[in-house]
């Protein structure tokens, strides 16, 4: 609609050419051009002596007035009065239409006064159903969708709390259901393979219309995926990371997309985690909801500490659940095609090709920062890392989830 309305606008322009061809062709008595005119801005016939030089539209000859000139400026006049007329009340009734839609859609988001200081692009969010949701994923109306969207038996989704290592999982779930194969420059990249949910990009009717098993991402909460999940087949992993490395991975996360351009300092971005502000947050509702739901055939929880102290067993972990069987050296084979540093240099799920498509900053570090369990240590401060235990201990206090925040072997260095 947006788009036709510029189309009319852009008719401006086109009159003021006809307008201004008409004038040379007065002026220079051009007679190529009186085909179009006679179709586009028919003219009464002028004779020779009418012709004159000089500046167009407000040059007179001096002489009477030719009374079919008089009728051709009135029409003339007209014809401009209702363009420009037609013109606002289309522009008028077409942002009406968008505040309602706009009103309809945003009925149950309320918008969260984010400091746009700390961003160098235009974030916006809002909150529904008690979660933070990114502006540009709201605005598309996917949760109208949502509700409608029906998961089928053959379905396996990846869900989990952004940057706690869902692209790791999903190329493990990509392996395990395709014969074991690993993905390299000549694959499809992981995004195309196994798209998200919820995002604009390829878009859930798109997801919706596949045909064959789905291999879906997605960051929804448990309360907020499609109802069609509670009576489907359907077999969904959730991964989690502890909350300290989720949010330093989280931080250079949005440093990194052009999209967000964080410009703010990880002191900053922590105080907005830890105040359930960032996307998809509250980060504590997010992972116990899943947890809670853990004994639900359906659905495997894993994390992202246990995936790196033994990936192997995981992965098998993994395999059991989606009904693959795996021999060892098969399961071996994915470890060691999932690995961090082979992921690292794998094209289809590094996510570097998102710097060519301007989504990432070339010189803002890359998707695959570093992987490690424990990267906290060296990014916070005392007083961050007390904030952080006061909010865990109050968070799981009623809960039987422990994290793990570091290993034993897990060798802290910087990035
Ligand atoms: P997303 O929410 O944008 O999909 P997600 O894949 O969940 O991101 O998380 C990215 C984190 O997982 C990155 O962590 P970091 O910033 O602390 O480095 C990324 O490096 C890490 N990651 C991805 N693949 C692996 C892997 N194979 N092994 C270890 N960590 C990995």
């Amino acid at each position: 609609m947006l788009t036709k309305w510029r189309h009319f606008v852009g008719l401006l322009p086109l009159y003021d050419m006809l307008q201004s061809m008409y004038a040379i062709r007065r002026t220079y008595g051009i007679q190529r051009l009186q085909p179009v005119f006679r179709k586009y801005c028919p003219l009464p016939s002028l004779g020779r002596t009418e012709l004159c030089r000089g500046p167009h539209r407000f040059h007179t000859t001096g002489t009477a007035e030719n009374p079919d000139m008089r009728r051709f400026r009135l029409y003339k006049r007209v014809f401009a009065v209702s363009l420009f007329t037609g013109t606002l009340t289309l522009a008028w009734y077409l942002k009406k239409q968008k505040g309602l839609r706009l009103k309809e859609l945003l009925e149950n988001f309320t918008r969260l006064p984010l400091d746009e200081s700390l961003f160098g692009s235009k974030v916006s969010a809002y909150r529904y159903m008690g979660y933070v949701f990114p502006g540009h994923i709201v605005m598309t109306g996917v949760f109208n969708e949502i509700p409608k969207f029906q998961f089928r038996p053959d379905d396996v989704i990846v869900a989990s709390y952004p940057k706690t290592g869902t692209t790791w999982v999903q190329e493990i779930v990509y392996m395990l259901t395709h014969n074991f194969k690993k993905s390299d420059d000549s694959s499809e990249v992981l995004e195309t393979r196994f798209p998200y949910l919820e995002y604009p990009y390829p878009g859930i009717k798109s997801l919706a219309d596949r045909t064959g098993p789905r291999y879906i991402k997605t960051h929804l909460p448990i309360t907020l995926l499609p109802p069609s999940f509670e009576n489907s087949k359907a077999k969904l992993i959730y991964i989690t990371r502890n909350p300290r490395d989720t949010a330093v991975s989280y931080f250079h996360f949005m440093q990194l997309l052009t999209q967000c351009d964080y410009q703010g300092t990880l002191s900053s971005f922590i105080k907005m985690f830890l105040s359930d502000t960032t996307m998809y947050s509250p980060f504590f509702d997010h992972v116990l909801g899943y947890w809670r739901a853990r004994e639900d055939p359906k659905i495997l929880f894993v994390t992202y500490e246990e995936l790196h102290k033994d990936p192997a067993k995981i992965i098998k972990q993994i395999a059991e659940f989606l009904e693959v069987e795996a021999s060892d050296d098969e399961v071996n084979h994915v470890a060691s095609c999932t690995s961090f540093a082979s992921m690292l240099t794998n094209p289809s799920v590094n996510y570097e090709h998102w710097k060519d498509l301007g989504f990432a900053y070339k010189d803002k570090g890359r998707f695959m920062r570093i992987g490690q369990v424990g990267n906290w240590q060296t990014h916070l401060n005392q007083k961050e890392v007390a904030a952080f235990e006061e909010w865990e201990r109050k968070n799981l206090q009623d809960s039987s989830l422990k994290f793990i925040y570091t290993l034993p072997s897990t060798e802290c260095t910087d990035d």
